[in-house]
């Protein structure tokens, strides 16, 4: 980047030169306003550095009006230093096309401001983007000024053909161009209507809306229609980048959000050490199990069980090791139950299974079958046995499902009386089963 400093005093060249070199600037001098000017017909520079003050007639806010007059350098940034206390009319700085007006008092004030305003002109957008343009020269100016920020392209010259890539491979796209007035059966605005309800996962997808006309109710109209911001054409490269990093990051933190969200949840729904559910979860997905059992008048079956002697484990090898069959145990449990089952750490070393659409006889087997694999399975050469409360029943809407698991403890509490080791299991299908049907 290269960086043109205008400044009279030997001080403050140095200090404004080393903030620039130390952001990566190139930095070139000049001491007044002619030669500011004749500095910058000789090369191009990528941001003008002005005091306030150069000489008696000519002053910051002179230099940057003649430097506006010049074509190239329409966009570039325009930095004025001045002291406080001078009085300097911001309204003229800004008339004139200065960008940004800094106090030339702090070093270290300067020195960040310069610093956070290089960082959001550097431009790198990698991005990848479906663009529609039926016009071949303006589809070349925005291609070649966006490639330059690292974006690559889809570009399609009909809204039709851009819909059909678009609905094969959305997924591939981080932001859509698209030009209004298009031939063919979708128009600007068509495509963008259509693309947002593909899925409801595109009414994300930032959409840019280039329009050579701009009056207010296209601009609105455009808007309401679904894209995201709109850009009038021929505009310049510097609006064009910043409008379309704009709407990549924001679609970028949106990502973000809804990750982290989603981290939180599953942080607030999961056991950390068995990776099932935990309690809490149990109130949010069991009622939903029910619901679904009771609309289809389906059975479900219920496992409460506790690991054995599981204090002899601990005492015996040490908690390491009375975690390492705990979280076992939950890789079984995943493995060993459907995704329609719900299953979930109940405490301690208790679990719960509640299985969907399973008779009471189908629930026995499956009980039965899953104390003899914990009976087959290694832990870490240790003898592990559970015993398990079983359950069969009908719900209704006035169920309990608390009383259902005190139920299933109890008939756990007799498997554990009786021996360990074991199931033993209760059959409420035929108790309310008329009151079902
Ligand atoms: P029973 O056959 O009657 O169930 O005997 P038990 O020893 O398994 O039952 P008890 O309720 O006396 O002991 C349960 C033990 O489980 C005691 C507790 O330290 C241990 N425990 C509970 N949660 C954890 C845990 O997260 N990690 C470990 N390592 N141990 C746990
Ligand atoms: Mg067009
Ligand atoms: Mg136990
Ligand atoms: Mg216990």
């Amino acid at each position: 980047m290269k960086v043109l400093i205008v400044e009279r005093s030997r001080l403050q060249q140095t200090v404004l030169s080393r903030i620039f070199s130390g952001e990566g600037g190139i930095v070139s001098l000049a001491h007044n306003y002619e030669n500011a000017l004749q500095r910058l017909a000789e090369e191009k520079f990528d941001i003008v550095c002005t005091a306030w003050q150069l000489e008696q007639h000519n002053n910051g806010i002179e230099l940057a009006r003649a430097i506006r007059k010049i074509p190239e350098y329409l966009e570039i940034p325009i930095l004025l230093i001045a002291s406080t206390g001078k009085n300097l009319s911001t309204h003229d700085a800004y008339n004139a096309g200065i960008t940004e007006i800094f106090d030339r008092g702090s070093y270290e004030h300067l020195s960040n401001k310069i610093q956070s305003l290089l960082k959001r002109r550097v431009c790198t957008i990698n991005a990848h983007i479906l663009y529609i343009e039926d016009s071949k020269t303006a589809a070349a100016l925005t291609m070649r000024d966006l490639k330059e920020a690292n974006v690559t392209f889809d570009h399609y010259y009909s809204a039709d053909a851009a819909y059909m890539a678009y609905k094969e491979n959305h997924e591939d796209y981080d932001m859509v161009i698209t030009d209004v007035v298009l031939e063919g059966q979708l128009d600007g605005l068509g495509f963008v209507r259509a693309m947002r309800e593909i899925t409801p996962e595109n009414y994300k997808m930032p959409v840019l809306a280039v329009s050579g006309l701009d009056d207010t109710s296209r601009r609105v109209e455009l808007l309401r229609s679904g894209a995201n911001d709109y850009i009038v054409k021929p505009y310049v490269k510097e609006e064009l980048l910043v409008r379309v990093k704009n709407l990549i990051m924001t679609k970028h933190l949106f990502n973000q959000v809804e990750t982290q969200q989603e981290q939180l949840y599953k942080q607030a729904m999961q056991d950390h050490l068995t990776g099932l559910h935990n309690r809490h979860a149990m109130e949010t997905f069991l009622p939903k199990l029910c619901s679904a059992a009771i609309r289809h008048k389906k059975p479900i079956g219920i496992l409460f069980f506790d690991i054995d002697h599981f204090k002899e484990v601990n005492d015996e090898h040490g908690h390491v090791i009375g975690d390492d069959v705990l979280a076992l145990m939950g890789d079984i449990i995943l493995k060993n139950f459907r995704a329609e089952d719900f299953s979930a750490r109940y405490g301690g070393e208790e679990f719960i299974v509640v299985l969907y659409d399973t008779s009471y006889e189908q629930t026995k087997t499956i009980a039965e079958k899953f104390r003899q694999k914990i009976e087959d399975t290694n832990f870490s050469d240790l003898n592990i046995t559970i015993s398990i409360g079983v359950l069969g029943t009908f719900v209704q809407y006035d169920t309990d499902i608390h009383e259902l698991f005190n139920l299933a403890d109890s008939l756990l509490y007799e498997a554990k009386e009786s021996g360990r080791n074991k199931i033993c299991s209760r059959d409420l299908t035929l108790l309310n089963v008329e009151t079902i049907n």
